[in-house]
């Protein structure tokens, strides 16, 4: 048995896979090389790494032996053929584009996207020639009419970011692959391998903020992308290494395997916390409307469903008082963190359309399906009704029910 068959489980694998401890003197945990730089036994040996020729390392922002342990046990968790870290989800996600698109190429996304990616595709990419088309990917027959010859990439959430709207993978990889050459790329933040694998549902690229779940614990930065060590190379040697630069220190990657050691038992925690909290708010008379994909209300529960493990831990709900109401109730909350960011142990709490989704002019979230008056909460680890008490105390308050 070795630590990285894939017949161990999830949680074992992401314990035990990639890392060879008699290679470092039986350390249980693995080192991190703090290195810029590696040396090469001749010049000949530089050249032919830097050929490709022979394998090894050539500089810290290429490849890091740390670093290649982290993608290595990412690859291994989302089935992938490979996977490459950056110092952000951001970086991951401007590295495929760079590395992809040129001037007349054409990128589908979905209406709903982070902010900072809707801001980059939709405001900044048009200036480089780069065409961005948005569509409502909850419809994948909409996709066809967008679809054409010039279309590289398709780029979606889901869960989407932030109103929890999902898109069935194996439906729009099936109909993308079907009428077009793009390749398919499922920003998977929301879930983690844990909670979905969009590859094996036929998805050419995971994207990760590991900075969320993967971490867990709001001390780092980080992101990552998966895919067919074809991609991944082509993505290294270009994306990476010439056009973002967007490498991820070694001391985070150490982190960031550390926090993955406990995803699994993180995240069926984050996870029956979530679905206990959104049933209640769903029957709160303070509160209008839940969006979280597993309550039977939720119009994509089934799909929910099908294609994840569980429903994740971000809920996304609206306040009978709309916009002001949402805002004194964060105002309210006392366990509850007023901060951006989600995945941690630590409960969080934000206004999408005045903090993530501020890159959307007005008009924009109102055709991008973002209202004004969303609250968004991720459920952390703290006890569930800990966690309740603060949200009813704070829509009493507001509401004085
Ligand atoms: C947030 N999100 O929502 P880095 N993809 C998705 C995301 O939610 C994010 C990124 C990529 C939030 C950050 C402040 C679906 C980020 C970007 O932050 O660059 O690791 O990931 O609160």
């Amino acid at each position: 048995m070795t630590p990285t068959a894939t017949t161990y489980d999830f949680s074992t694998r992401a314990i035990h896979s990639a890392y060879d401890r008699q290679a470092h003197q039986g350390a249980l945990n693995p080192p991190v090389f703090w290195s810029s730089t590696f040396a090469f036994e001749s010049a000949a040996q530089g050249a032919a790494r830097f050929a490709g020729t022979e394998p090894g390392m050539i500089y810290s922002r290429v490849t890091n032996p740390t670093v290649q342990m982290l993608e290595a046990r990412l690859a291994e968790l989302e089935g992938a053929q490979a996977a490459l870290a950056f110092g952000s989800g951001m970086g991951a996600i401007t590295s495929l584009i760079w590395t992809l698109l040129r001037p007349g190429d054409e990128l589908l996304v979905d209406l709903t996207l982070y902010g900072c990616t809707h801001s980059l595709v939709n405001h900044f990419l048009p200036q480089f020639g780069i065409v961005t088309r948005a569509v409502d990917f909850t419809q994948p027959h909409e996709l066809l009419s967008q679809l054409n010859h010039k279309t590289r990439l398709v780029l979606f959430e889901t869960p989407a970011n932030p109103n929890m709207r999902l898109a069935d993978i194996k439906a729009v990889a099936t109909l993308v692959h079907s009428h077009s050459s793009a390749l398919v790329a499922v920003d998977s933040t929301y879930c983690s391998p844990y909670l979905q694998q969009p590859l094996t549902l036929g998805a050419d690229v995971v994207i990760h903020s590991l900075t969320k779940y993967i971490n867990g614990h709001g001390d780092v930065i980080a992101g990552a992308l998966l895919g067919s060590a074809e991609l991944m190379q082509q993505v290294r040697m270009q994306g990476l290494k010439e056009l973002t630069g967007a490498c991820l220190s070694p001391m985070d990657a150490y982190l960031v395997l550390r926090g993955m050691k406990t995803l699994a038992v993180r995240m069926e925690r984050h996870c029956q916390s979530a679905q206990w909290i959104a049933e209640r708010l769903a029957v709160h008379p303070a509160v209008a409307q839940v969006y979280y994909p597993g309550l039977p209300s939720h119009p994509q529960h089934s799909l929910c469903q099908q294609q994840m493990k569980l429903p994740g831990a971000m809920i996304a709900f609206e306040l009978q008082g709309g916009v002001d109401e949402g805002i004194r109730f964060i105002d309210a909350l006392k366990l509850f963190t007023c901060a951006v960011s989600l995945g941690d142990a630590e409960s969080l709490a934000q206004h999408p359309a005045s903090m993530t989704h501020s890159t959307y002019a007005p008009e924009e979230r109102a055709q991008h399906l973002i209202t004004e008056g969303l609250v968004r909460l991720s459920i952390g680890l703290e006890s569930a009704d800990d966690l309740w008490c603060d949200l009813q105390q704070a829509l009493k308050r507001q509401h004085r029910l």
